[in-house]
């Protein structure tokens, strides 16, 4: 890449660029200055340079990259020094922290920044510091930051750019007012809060006990307090207004804290301490563009199940993922605290917990799936400070979908890959007609999905086309602010729980027959949920307790909703063994503990009925069809076609190349039993591909491979644990 490249300095993150340049040969001669004679020595006897200069004008001549690496408060007056002995072709970087103080520096020497001039930034080091302290792989999967300028030499930049990348970093470009602004926040804030904490605890006259005692947090705050101090004390004064700026915005914080803590504001104190917990745990699965899970796994997952096994035992599945969601929302709408047991902590209800943390709710929790809500009543939400991000969840964009259009602010809601494909004008179009101004993206109406807020909604009368609980529910919700009265009529039964939890919130709704109706101007009081299992979790375990041979598992405390039943009907109707013990009702809402047993299926031809009532269960029930004796025909099932993927096409496919006989129909499909085989399918990031092939593999003749299942979190967080426990030969690999 080069034949002689000087750096200017050979401290921590010098001396570590000039390993990766020996390391990967990509100069033939390195030199280096130094006012450290000593620095020079060390690296010419490690062999990292092949000869060191006092005088970095020396050290300059005839090289073709010059690495400017020592603190960045001598940018000037290096550059100053080396100007006249520099050829022409030079390109010269640096890898200071600071960038603006870089650029003016070499304006400032140059008259213009030179051409070849290429400020970066690895964001990469460690509180050691010195030439010994320097590792090949310090950049390895860390991010350095190009920013050049208009005029900069393109070609030289990219070369700067694969230089980092030999060194294993991934390489961005930004504006230098924008490194200072994001650097000053992340990096120059925090070092000189641990370096002023540790100054003046030291400067206390008890210090000795201070440090004595010095416990873990003190220790991981203060951690980078010990960093080369002239290295920071320039960084400080190079990057004087961005780290002013940040300074006032976090006294801002810290005087809102003490504030509350001085008028023993409860909710204020842990509204501040819930939002910077949930952030801190999730600001790695933020980036990654996903929603907000514990485990924060980013990676991609394959399922690898073996072959056979069974199904026994005691099961408790995660609580209901659309019961979880209503929870937050209407708790957060209450007047007082509303207290959750059972909630699902998988990714998409999470989500909708931090839409409304984001809008100012204080929500404790979830933890063992326990939450407490503060509820800010009906006119209480206050704007998100950015779009609100709702990952995979259908039911979170369309459900808030009524409840921003009434709110007095505007937002954007977006989602990941997925539900960026889904379509959301079902829900706009009603929202529109109460008064909405609500806009979706693009010709097929999807997200993103803009609010425009300070709307007077009034009530309507709403025709469904489409049978959607979602639909049914995000108008329903904006019926709340409505003027008079909402009134929808749906084509099919769906699931009802929003309906059924508004009135245990206190909320006056009628139900006549297929006809919903709301008056607004209300309050919602809260009140205590317990969550049921998730019934659409639970099939799972239904289908694979049915085909595998001497299964017999009992799911406990099931909710068995007569609007979500569907699964337990058709497979009754396919001959399946399901007895439901210890009917109950817990909170409103049905609950049983279902008996499941291996059974001898047969094919139906699956009632229309039970459509709505079964349709997040169609992925496991066609598993289910697979190995029943006989021909399974599915009609009047489009919507599948437009849930987290194609769920008709998807399954199709993998059960072909599982060597099924599957003909996708558009609004269905027709299905012959027979002999599931081994192979490789894709669940396209669909949780409920993922688990239907998992559970397939217990009927299968040959190990099952299933890619792209990290979306499983979203609503069985621990399903490869449960089902392992039960009996599945699950293991996940990450890819
Ligand atoms: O939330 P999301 O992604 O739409 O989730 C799904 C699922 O499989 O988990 C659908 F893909 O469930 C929906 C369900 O299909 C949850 C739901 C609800 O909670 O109101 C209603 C159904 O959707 P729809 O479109 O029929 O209203």
């Amino acid at each position: 890449m080069f034949n002689k490249v000087a750096f200017i300095g050979l401290g921590l993150i010098g001396s570590s660029l000039a390993r990766v340049l020996r390391a990967n040969h990509l100069a033939q001669t390195i030199v280096a200055s130094s006012r450290s004679p000593r620095t020079l020595s060390l690296a010419l006897d490690i062999g990292l340079i092949d000869a060191g200069y006092a005088d970095a004008a020396e050290a300059v001549l005839d090289a073709d990259l010059v690495v400017l690496a020592m603190p960045v408060c001598a940018t000037q007056s290096v550059l100053a020094a080396i100007k006249d002995s520099l050829k022409a072709s030079v390109i010269i970087t640096d890898v200071g922290s600071t960038k603006g103080n870089v650029v003016s520096a070499a304006e400032t020497v140059f008259g213009i920044v030179p051409t070849r001039f290429i400020p970066a930034h690895p964001i990469a080091g460690s509180e050691q510091s010195g030439v010994l302290a320097g590792k090949v792989d310090l950049f390895d999967r860390h991010k350095v930051i190009i920013t050049p300028l208009p005029h900069t030499d393109a070609e030289a930049c990219l070369l700067i750019q694969q230089m980092w990348q030999v060194a294993g970093a991934e390489v961005l470009t930004m504006t230098v007012q924008r490194h200072d602004e994001v650097l000053a926040k992340t990096s120059h804030l925090p070092h000189l809060l641990a370096f002023s904490l540790v100054d003046t605890l030291a400067r206390e006259s008890q210090n000795l006990d201070i440090f004595r005692f010095a416990a873990g947090g003190f220790r991981d705050f203060t951690r980078i307090a010990g960093s080369d101090p002239s290295m920071w004390h320039d960084i400080f004064l190079a990057n004087e207004q961005g780290i002013l700026s940040a300074l006032d915005s976090f006294s801002q914080g810290v005087e809102r804290l003490k504030s509350a803590i001085v008028a023993h504001d409860s909710d204020a104190i842990l509204g501040i301490l819930t939002r910077a917990q949930v952030a801190r745990h999730h600001f790695t699965h933020m980036l990654a563009g996903t929603a907000y899970q514990k485990t924060m796994n980013t990676k991609n997952l394959q399922f690898v199940v073996e072959a056979g096994g069974t199904l026994q035992g005691n099961l408790r599945v995660p609580g209901d993922k659309s019961i979880s969601h209503r929870s937050i929302m209407l708790g957060s709408l209450a007047e007082g605290v509303t207290e959750v047991t059972g909630f699902l902590e998988g990714e998409d209800a999470l989500a909708t917990l931090q839409a409304f943390r984001d809008m100012g709710v204080v929500i404790e929790g979830p933890k063992n799936g326990e939450v407490r809500i503060h509820g800010v009543g009906l006119h209480g939400l206050q704007a998100p400070p950015n779009a609100l991000y709702v990952g995979n969840s259908g039911t979170s964009m369309r459900l808030l979908s009524g409840i921003l259009s009434a709110q007095k602010f505007d937002t954007v809601m977006t989602g990941d890959a997925s539900l960026s494909k889904r379509p959301m004008e079902r829900i706009a179009k009603p929202l529109r007609q109460m008064g909405a101004m609500i806009q979706t993206t693009g010709e097929k109406g999807t997200p993103p999905v803009s609010i425009k807020g300070n709307q007077a909604l009034k009530g309507i009368t709403y025709d469904m086309p489409v049978a959607s609980a979602q639909v049914k529910s995000g108008v329903l919700l904006a019926g709340l602010w409505a003027e008079g009265e909402t009134v929808i009529t749906e084509p099919a039964p769906t699931r009802d729980h929003s309906e059924r939890m508004l009135r245990g919130f206190g909320y006056k709704v009628k139900t006549e027959g297929s006809t919903i109706r709301i008056q607004g101007g209300g309050k919602l009081t809260a009140t205590k949920i317990d969550v049921p299992a998730d019934i659409s979790s639970a099939a799972f375990f239904m289908v694979g307790a049915s085909i595998a041979p001497n299964a017999d598992v009992v799911l406990e405390h099931v909710g068995i909703n007569p609007t979500r039943i569907g699964v337990i009907n058709i497979l009754r109707a396919m001959g399946g063994d399901l007895t439901l013990l210890n009917e109950r009702e817990v909170g409103g809402e049905p609950v049983a503990d279902i008996r499941v047993r291996s059974a001898k299926l047969k094919g139906i031809q699956i009632n229309e009925a039970d459509v709505p009532l079964a349709i997040d269960e169609f992925p496991s029930l066609f598993i289910a069809a697979a190995c029943a004796e006989g021909t399974t025909v599915l009609t009047g099932a489009e919507e599948l076609r437009v849930k987290e993927s194609d769920r008709i096409q998807v399954m199709a496919d993998g059960l072909i190349t599982l060597g099924i006989d599957a003909q996708p129909t558009p609004d269905g499909m027709i299905i012959q039993g027979g002999q599931l085989g081994g192979g490789k399918v894709v669940s396209h990031g669909d949780h409920r591909i993922a688990m239907s092939f998992a559970i397939a593999a217990l009927r299968a003749n040959g190990t099952i491979e299933i890619e792209d299942c990290a979306n499983v979190a979203t609503s069985f967080p621990l399903f490869v644990e449960l089902a392992r426990g039960a009996g599945l030969k699950i293991k996940v690999l990450e890819v």
